[in-house]
């Protein structure tokens, strides 16, 4: 075995120099974490013995990945996106911030200014295919309390996992929808049960997957922004029940709290009083926010969002 070169002054200066540490200018935090990164990449290089062919292939593929718009894939799928909620649950904790319904990740796939209706929406449009879901509950807050006038913002999949916007053959905001709740911190909609999502085959990230033995595979699910002025903000899901995948998930989102019974009708009486002619699934789901505190950690994330024109 050759001496480690990071071990070696020249290289330390090297690292040293690449990280901005020596000069005055710039910023602080990031001179420090882009002189971990650096090192740590370069250790990675050393220990594994990382030949030039296979460095300039990862640089390839970093640069595919963000051709193809897949950054928001490949974070979740390396349990990145699932690590900063473990982070955010921890910080939380510490403030003493307990309970609650759990957050969930976001995911890269959440549209900005999807239509808003008080109380109930029907997020399903042009004849959308599916079993027909009716989802209601109440938003509340630690002490039991109704939150009257939160935002709750719906949005997932069709049954082919196809996001509105993402997938063009989609209608503009369908399966996306914005409910304030009432006085009581109600809200209902009607939408059609969800299929699982799958990363694109082809795509970049499956690719990696591949070389993984992993699958890309996403169980069913419903994403929810729940938001009323001094409560935080709370980002999480819902996943469909029985989906193979709902312990199995490549984005690691899956969480206990966060799995609903359903509710299956199939008496004809019921099926014909909802005005429709085939079996139909309920779920009542309450969500439960933290009041905001000053002292708290930050509940809402800043992250650029697509913007449907
Ligand atoms: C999704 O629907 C999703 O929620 C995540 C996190 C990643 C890919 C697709
Ligand atoms: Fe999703």
């Amino acid at each position: 075995m050759p001496e480690s070169l990071l071990n070696t002054q020249d290289v330390k200066d090297l690292l040293a120099k690449v990280g901005g540490l020596g000069n005055e200018n710039g910023d602080a935090r990031m001179k420090h974490i882009v002189h971990r990164v650096v090192s740590d990449l370069c250790r990675v290089i050393e220990d594994f013995d990382v030949q030039p062919d296979e460095f300039w292939s990862a640089v390839s593929y970093l640069t595919a990945v963000g051709q193809a718009g897949e950054a928001g894939l490949l974070v979740p799928s390396l349990g990145l996106e699932a690590f900063l909620d473990l982070r955010m649950d921890q910080a939380e904790q510490q403030a003493g911030i307990e309970g609650g319904t759990p957050r969930t990740i976001e995911g890269p796939l959440y549209i900005a200014g999807a239509p808003l209706s008080k109380t109930e929406a029907r997020l399903d449009e042009a004849n959308e295919q599916g079993e027909v879901l009716f989802m209601n509950g109440q938003v509340r807050d630690m002490d039991g309390q109704p939150v009257a006038g939160a935002i709750v913002d719906i949005w997932h999949a069709n049954t082919l996992g196809g996001y509105s916007f993402f997938d063009p053959s989609q209608p503009k905001f369908n399966l996306r929808r914005r409910i304030e709740t009432d006085a009581e911190g109600r809200y209902s909609f009607r939408s059609i049960l969800p299929g699982g999502y799958g990363m694109p085959p082809a795509g970049q990230t499956q690719k990696l997957l591949d070389q993984l033995g992993r699958h890309g595979r996403r169980p069913a699910h419903i994403h929810f922004f729940v938001s009323a002025s001094n409560y935080r903000k709370l980002t999480t899901q819902i996943n469909i029940d029985g989906d193979a995948y709902l312990h199995d998930d490549v984005a690691f989102a899956t969480r206990n709290d966060l799995i609903p019974r359903i509710r299956r009708s199939t008496d004809p009486a019921a099926i014909r009083a909802r005005g429709l002619n085939a079996p139909f699934a309920e779920i009542s789901f309450d969500f439960v926010l933290h009041r905001e505190a000053a002292a708290a950690p930050k509940a809402e994330v800043t992250r650029a969002h697509a913007e449907a024109a």
